[in-house]
């Protein structure tokens, strides 16, 4: 009995994680935002291998919060969410602890209450692990959309007058290409509902990035995380080439890349070393558009040229130029499903009507499936937006690309092209209810959510 008081003090206090109120300064201007701050004064948290995760939330911002894990695997009750029942939001000045074990990885947590994310209440979530490239210089980059407007304001505009009538709309006809052998060009695609100020990485526009120093030849993992509200990315490598070894925090084959696509709140961990001397962008262009943010990479004492935020092409949307090219690393057992579903994705632009199965989340069918078995889920897009759809506390494989089967990426965010279908499939192994919703935060407040639900 002598050793139990000794065990019980050796337990390592929880890692503090606060919620604050913040000023940001975008284009010169002062904004009100939020932030997640770590025991280092940093944004987010990093932990090391083999930590658990011991969080204490404690949250100062002026009003109630609840921050989602997202893409880790804790018990429903821990998800860092209120629609399920589980929780309630954290009172302002009051604290919540979390427990589990983390999945390693590049993953990321925000605000899963209102509108909060689009208030930059997201940060990076860095779970180290002793396998191979993690010895590499991390280089970790949240990328965002920002906007002066009250949020609630902007979704009521969307709801009153329809999207379509926003100024931000690219309108009917913007080309689309799908790239990967999947498609051609697509005519009568919606993109980009809102016309946002600025786009920030790590909380800066390209006229005053960050800029990240390394030695020529050093080993480096930039971690790219898309913690945009509604808006998917092309990265730009800027003419370097990296290796592409891990999505949504999951191993993939290796790939060589220079430009892909990155929807919102997927992840890319890309290994790379600077090549020479010099000052190297990294850009993040908002797909269909010229607007970009991006960092610097740069060799000690280099100087650093101006890049412009307005790229001077357009570039195309997002599709599955990458997705189609993805294996993972550690995919599914093969094994047949025991439930199948088909979802289908509902609504316009112009009625700000987005559902799952033409129904809201007041009016919801949950998807029901019993604890053991694999599941399928075909989601099929009657819309004309891409919609980059994310399930809660599972990590799913892409199984097929309109019906086409691939052994593709073990994810937990994937993009569902305009009149396309993508099939997912997971094992049901973590009890409870969980959410299955689109991960654009205006589409996803307008009621495209449903609840996954082991009976
Ligand atoms: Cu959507």
């Amino acid at each position: 009995m002598a050793a139990l008081p000794l065990a019980a003090s050796a337990a390592p206090a929880p890692v503090p994680l606060t919620v604050t109120k913040r000023s940001l300064k975008v284009h010169g201007r002062a904004a009100s935002v939020y932030g997640l701050t770590g025991p280092d004064g940093r944004a987010g948290l990093t932990l090391g291998p083999a930590s658990p995760f011991s969080v204490m939330v404690k949250n100062q911002c002026g009003v109630p919060t609840i921050i989602h894990w997202h893409g880790q695997t804790p018990s429903a009750a821990q998800d860092g969410v209120v629609e399920t029942g589980y929780a309630g939001p954290i009172a302002d000045g009051a604290s919540r602890s979390y427990d589990f074990t983390p999945r390693p990885g590049t993953y990321w947590m925000h605000s899963h209450l209102g509108l909060q994310e689009q208030a930059l209440m997201a940060a990076p979530l860095i779970i180290h692990s002793s396998e191979n490239g993690d010895s590499a210089q991390d280089i970790v980059v949240l990328l965002h959309d920002f906007i002066f407007d009250d949020p609630e304001e902007i979704l009521s505009n969307l709801q009153r007058r329809g999207g379509g009538s926003m100024q931000g709309m690219m309108g009917q006809g913007a080309a689309g290409m799908m790239g990967g052998g999947m498609g051609g060009t697509m005519p009568g695609m919606d993109l980009n509902d809102i016309d946002f100020d600025a786009y920030l990485a790590n909380d800066r526009t390209l006229s005053d990035p960050e800029i990240v120093r390394a030695k020529a030849g050093d080993p480096l993992r930039l971690r790219l995380i898309n913690g945009a509200t509604a808006t998917a990315f092309w990265i730009d490598l800027g003419g370097l080439e990296g290796q592409l070894v891990a999505v949504d925090g999951d191993p993939v084959q290796p790939l060589t890349v220079r430009k892909f696509p990155l929807a919102g709140a997927q992840r890319a961990d890309i290994l790379l070393r600077l090549p020479a001397s010099g000052a190297f962008p990294i850009f993040a262009q908002r797909e269909g558009g010229r607007a970009r943010t991006g960092i610097v990479l740069a060799t000690p004492g280099s100087e650093i040229p101006k890049f412009a935020e307005a790229a001077d092409t357009l570039c195309p949307p997002c599709g599955w130029q990458l997705e189609a090219r993805l294996a993972a690393a550690r995919p599914l057992a093969p094994r047949p499903p025991q439930r199948q579903y088909q979802t289908r994705l509902t609504g316009s632009m112009m009625g700000y009507d987005w559902g799952i199965d033409g129904r809201q989340w007041a009016d919801r069918q949950p998807l029901t499936v019993s604890g053991g078995e694999r599941v399928t889920i075909n989601i099929v897009n009657d819309t004309m937006m891409s919609h980059p759809m994310h399930l809660h506390g599972h990590r799913f494989q892409v199984v097929a690309l309109n019906g086409t089967p691939i052994a593709g990426a073990m994810r937990d965010t994937v993009l569902v092209l305009p009149r396309a279908s993508v099939r997912i499939a997971f094992d049901a192994d973590n009890p409870g209810r969980w959410l299955f919703h689109c991960h654009n935060l205006y589409h996803m407040a307008a009621g495209m959510m449903t609840e996954l639900i082991y009976s």
